[in-house]
């Protein structure tokens, strides 16, 4: 019996955008900082990872990039297959000639559908080889994989200067009755006409747009009310401070629309767009289990292209919604996290 695995091999492919790099190194992250394991992180497309963490280098996680055609290699204890990836043949084979098989798991995709829960630790023999694989699903339940948080967060949260962010971002001091927002999201037909609101509003907008390569004068690029900063792409690890430095964040696909709701602060989710609408129900199964899900709908649908957002609606409900959201934080928070709920699920399947 090993008392705790030692190694683990994640296998990332890169779809596009970030989350599926963002979600492996954040894992691969809390698995050697925080459980001491040995991981590499076998990625794809390594141009997502530097962008995320220029740093990685000088971390505990060994970075290597997915040789095809692949090179032998011996196969770790516990193997992560993230988003279904398919791992190269010639490992699978070096799975199956260990002495004692690795724990095999499928990371999945995030979704607050009910029937995930049903499906978490769900195994699957292989056809041929001495291998069973393993679902494992993140989640916002006790009966699923969790999600991932860090042991630090708070404590990183408590370090946090806002004054210093905005110094360190050129950004001007926080105005009298100032909103300000974090735009993260993919391209939306809606955001034109919420820009003509915002500029219309009357209360001061500071738009911030990380990752945008654009410039900006001092004060933003000015229309109105509205005043828009272009940021650079934050390291993932100072991505959170944008959400806290913000009064509402707009994110997207799966790590960032997580890393709102640590954040506690009212949030709008840009769902990873999927065929024949497939994203509205995992949209909905969300607002569903949301505490104030139902007074976010019509606007999250909207942002979702399904129909035109109301901003003057949405901001009367604001004020509303930011104990709700700091409560929901502080709900999941105090549930074990992915890192650790799957670092026993592997404990208590190796032999
Ligand atoms: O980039 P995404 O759209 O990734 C998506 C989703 O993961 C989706 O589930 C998946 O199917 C698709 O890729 C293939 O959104 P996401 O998940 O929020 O990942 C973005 C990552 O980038 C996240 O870890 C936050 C990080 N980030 C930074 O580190 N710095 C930044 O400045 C910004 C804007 C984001």
């Amino acid at each position: 019996m090993i008392n705790k695995p030692t190694s683990c091999d994640i296998f990332c492919t890169v779809v596009d955008n970030y989350g599926d790099a963002g979600v492996c190194w954040r894992l691969a992250r809390q698995l050697t900082d925080e459980h001491g394991w040995r991981v590499r992180l076998w990625i794809d497309n390594i141009a997502p990872l530097l962008r995320l963490a220029p740093d990685h280098a000088a971390s505990s996680v060994e970075v290597r990039v997915w040789p095809t055609p692949w090179l032998s290699t011996e196969a770790a204890d516990v193997v992560i297959e993230a988003f279904a990836c398919a791992l190269p043949p010639a490992y699978i084979e070096a799975m199956a000639g260990r002495a004692r098989p690795p724990v095999w798991l499928n990371l999945e995709y995030l979704s607050a559908e009910s029937w995930v829960a049903g499906c978490h630790g769900m195994s699957s023999p292989h056809p041929r080889l001495p291998l069973v694989k393993h679902f494992f699903f993140p989640g916002f339940d006790e009966a699923t994989g969790g999600l991932l948080r860090e042991r630090d967060y708070d404590v990183r949260r408590s370090r946090f200067d806002e004054a210093a962010f905005r110094t360190e971002f050129s950004l001007p001091h926080r105005a009298q009755d100032e909103l300000t927002i974090s735009l993260f999201s993919y391209p939306n037909p809606a955001l034109p006409e919420l820009m003509r609101a915002w500029a219309a509003s009357t209360r001061p907008i500071r738009l911030l747009l990380p990752g945008s390569t654009k410039t900006a004068p001092a004060d933003g690029d000015r229309t109105g009310n509205l005043s828009v900063h272009p940021l650079p792409f934050l390291p993932q690890v100072r991505y959170d401070e944008l959400l806290w430095a913000c009064d509402l964040n707009f994110v997207r696909g799966e790590d960032s629309f997580v890393r709102a709701q640590w954040a506690g602060k009212p949030f709008v989710w840009h769902i990873y767009p999927q065929a024949d609408d497939a994203h509205m129900a995992k949209l909905d199964a969300f607002l569903a289990i949301h505490p104030v899900g139902p007074r976010m709908r019509d606007f999250w649908h909207a942002w979702n292209g399904k129909g035109t957002p109301d901003w003057a609606d949405f901001a009367a409900r604001l004020p509303g919604l930011k104990a709700p959201m700091q409560q929901w934080a502080t709900t999941l928070a105090a549930r074990p996290n992915l890192a650790s709920r799957l670092v026993q699920f592997c404990i208590e399947r190796l032999k």
